[in-house]
Parts: C-alpha cells; structure tokens; sequence
C-alpha cells in the first residue's frame, strides 16, 4: 500500500534531515509524527520515527561522555523535596538571585553568558529544603542541548526577567523559545495532572532588579500581560525585595505536602515531615514509613484538616498539608 505522505510531512523530513541539534531533530521528528497519515501503508514508517525518537532521547539525556564517569555539571542529582531551574535570558539575575536565595557563590557579571555550566543550590523552606538550578541562559549556543536535557527533567520552571528592560518582551521570548522546544506550561487556573510532567511544567516568574528606575511601570505591563497566567514575583538582590517568599512560592508550585508523626506517647516529630504529592492518602504516608504500611495501615488519628482533635480517618483518607496522623495497624 503507498504511503501518499502529504507536501506538509516531506517539508519536516527536509527540517529533519538538516537539523543540526538534538533538540531540533526531536522537533522536526515531533512535526513528522503528528502530520504523518495514519493508514497501513505507513504503519513500518510511523514504527521508524518513533524508534528514531526515543533512541534522540536517550542520546539527549545522557550527552556523549556520560557513561563511564567523569563530572557531568548537567547532570543534576535531585536533593530536596523537588527541583526548579531559574530560566532566563543572559544577564537577567539568575546567578545573583541562586546566590541570595541560597548563599551560593555562584559567578555574577555584568556581561552576557557569564555562567556556562550549571549552578546548583538549596533553599530552605521552613521545614524542607528544595533545590534550585542556574543552567546557562537559553540563548548560550554552546550548551543548548544539555540545558534543554536539563530542564526537562527539573520539577518547575522560574522565569527570571529583567525590570530595567522590557520584561514582558523577555516572558513571551522565553515562552516561545521553550514552545519551540516543545514545552507548554500550566495556566494559574488549571490542574495539574500526571501525564508528561517533562514536557508541560508548573512556572512563576521572578521579576528581578526591582530596585532600578522605572521598574514600577515595567512591573505593571508584566502583571497586565502575565499576572492571570503564572504566579508573580517582585524581587532585588540588591534590597532583599521579595527573596523571603520565593520559598514558598516555590513549595506551592512543587505541590507536595508535610505530614506529621505523632507517636502515642503524644510526641510529634515537627523536624523530619514525610513529603508526599498533594492528594495522598493515609496509606500513602504509612508506605513512607515502611513498604508493609501501605495496607498495614488500617486506620489513622489525625489532627489537622479541619476534624476535631484525633478524629479517626480510614486509611484511604486524602491528607492535607500539616496534616498530623498517629498510625494504626
Ligand atoms: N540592580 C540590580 N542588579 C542586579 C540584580 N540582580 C542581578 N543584578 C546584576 O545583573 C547582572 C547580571 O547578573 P547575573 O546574575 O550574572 O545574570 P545571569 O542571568 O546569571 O547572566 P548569565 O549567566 O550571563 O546568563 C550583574 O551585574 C548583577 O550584579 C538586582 O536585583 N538588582
Ligand atoms: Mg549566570
């Protein structure tokens, strides 16, 4: 049966095959697969591309040199209760926000592309640190396709733009840079779901240098265009606006939670929360503790969430954040 393949699919073949980048081949490819017709005579073509596709993958997740050893700055060990990656255009404050928010010392210059591989910090949020990321700004060429590979794998994205440029003009280049990319972002207003955490991602921007003249009006267009869609941030490194609440801005997006111990003694362990994705169960928590609590557990005393004191919750229970729980089998 021929394959009748449409002018359309020929034209992102062409893309393909002159796609000098991995994340550029994965476009095109992308484009290939959803514009190539769907019938028999295509059926060992369509197996082809998604081959092609998973071993462009691999290849962009582990960067040549990876196997065997050696350091490799993009390839970030997750630590904490999630992790975000500070992305921006070259000189927005990516490097002096890492260093304020995490007391990095992190290389900061007033010139374009100063952080060429990856800065990595913790941030305490009461409780539970977090992890936060300053890769090499988007438009670096020399380390498109580890940065891309890097970000695909972090937990949200903070935006970092710049108030003494026009920074409602960076927000939309880097939503349509890292649309190109094949990313989509969730809106303030949606849920978010588990499918494709690494291609659709949680942002906030961090609207940085609020201390430069003529930073109000430029924050006022920003809210105008952005403030319905992501969660806004004004900061300075230089006079401390803001820093003190991008933790919890951060802790929200992550969207997990901290549950209590309570052992009978009456005792509650405040220090050492179990963090779980929001919308987890008693049993959920019991699992934490040991494999055999998942349905060990039969029910639970729980204090919090609005019950009354030691309230007893079947182990299906959907907990909420500070939520304290005494186990029972
Ligand atoms: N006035 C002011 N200047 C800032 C602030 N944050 C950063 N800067 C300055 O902006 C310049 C760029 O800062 P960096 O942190 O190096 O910027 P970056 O986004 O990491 O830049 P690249 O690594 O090149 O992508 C430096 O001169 C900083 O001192 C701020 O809050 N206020
Ligand atoms: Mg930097």
């Amino acid at each position: 049966m021929p394959a009748n393949l449409t002018p359309q699919y020929r034209l992102a073949e062409q893309w393909y095959k002159q796609a000098t980048t991995l994340p550029d081949k994965i476009d095109a490819l992308r484009d290939m697969m959803a514009i190539i017709p769907k019938h028999k005579g295509t059926e060992h073509l369509r197996a082809g591309l998604r081959s092609r596709m998973s071993k462009h993958v691999h290849e962009l997740e582990n960067p040549k040199g990876s196997v065997g050893g050696g350091t490799q700055p993009f390839n970030i060990r997750k630590e904490g209760i999630g992790q975000s990656v500070l992305i921006g255009l070259a000189n927005s404050g990516k490097s002096e926000l890492l260093n304020a928010l995490t007391g990095m010392p992190a290389k900061v210059g007033d010139y374009q592309f100063t952080t060429q591989i990856p800065n990595v910090g913790m941030i305490q949020f009461e409780n539970v640190r977090i992890q936060l990321i300053d890769p090499p700004s988007l438009e670096f060429p020399d380390t498109k396709t580890q940065v891309y590979g890097l970000i695909r794998n972090a937990d949200t994205f903070i935006f970092v733009v710049d108030l003494t440029t026009d920074a409602t003009k960076q927000a939309e280049d880097l939503c349509a840079i890292l649309e190109t990319y094949g990313f989509d972002f969730y809106e303030c207003s949606q849920a978010v779901t588990d499918d494709n955490k690494r291609l659709k991602k949680m942002v906030s921007i961090l609207a940085n240098k609020w201390d430069s003249e003529g930073a109000a009006v430029v924050w006022n267009q920003l809210e105008r265009s952005f403030g319905s869609r992501f969660p806004l941030l004004r900061t300075s490194c230089l006079d401390g606006t803001g820093l003190d609440n991008v933790g919890q801005m951060l802790f929200k997006q992550l969207g997990r939670m901290r549950i209590y111990t309570r052992i009978s003694t009456g005792n509650v362990d405040y220090q050492n929360p179990i963090v779980l994705e929001q919308g987890s169960t008693v049993s959920d928590a019991g699992e934490r503790l040991h494999k055999k609590w998942k349905t060990g557990v039969k029910y639970a005393s729980l204090w919090g969430s609005g019950k009354f004191d030691g309230q007893r919750v079947s182990r299906e229970y959907v907990l909420s954040d500070g939520d304290i729980v005494e186990l029972h089998s």
